[in-house]
């Protein structure tokens, strides 16, 4: 009569310390943190080295542009700039317009009537002639080297201006 009771304990017992035993061996096991390690890697990325290369790239680009200005700049002159019966060349701010040899002059147009006519006033010498215009413009390119007056026909000598064209 005991000994089914005994063996009952027993192996009670058993099961429950081992149960014990493989739930603490469980538990155990996943209390390290291993986590915190990758934290020091963001301090290397801030060194100099890097820099030098970035300053420069910018320098080869500065002295790229200057080559890109041989012969067919813009060049232009108000008409009736202000509202006066002038020529201002837009780059010398007078009536001298200097460019080179195969270089185009652009006259615009701002206010009144005007023309451009080559030649010392008053008579047009037949290099250009843009007769008599109150808007737009009107272009000319010099093929050869010299100093060239014009004029506009309605206002006379009071409207006159030069290109210079050097070789
Ligand atoms: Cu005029």
């Amino acid at each position: 009569m005991r000994s089914p009771r005994f063996l009952l304990l027993a192996a009670a017992l058993s099961a429950a310390a081992l149960s014990a035993a493989i739930s603490c061996g469980k538990s155990s096991s996943p209390t390290e943190p291993v986590v915190p390690t990758a934290t020091p890697r963001a301090e290397t990325p801030p060194p100099g080295a890097t820099q030098p290369p970035a300053t420069s790239t910018p320098v080869p680009a500065p002295m790229a542009t200057p080559t890109p200005t041989p012969g067919s700049t813009a060049f232009s002159v108000q008409v009736g700039a202000g509202g006066g019966n002038v020529f201002r060349d837009m780059t010398s701010g007078s009536s001298t317009t200097t460019i080179h040899v195969g270089d185009k002059v652009t006259w615009n147009w701002v206010s009144g009537i005007h023309s451009t006519t080559s030649g010392n006033c008053c008579s047009g010498d037949g290099r250009w002639n843009s007769g008599t215009m109150s808007s737009g413009s009107f272009s000319h390119t010099f093929p050869s080297a010299g100093s060239f007056p014009y004029f506009c026909t309605v206002h006379g000598s009071m409207m006159t201006g030069t290109v210079v064209v050097n070789p």
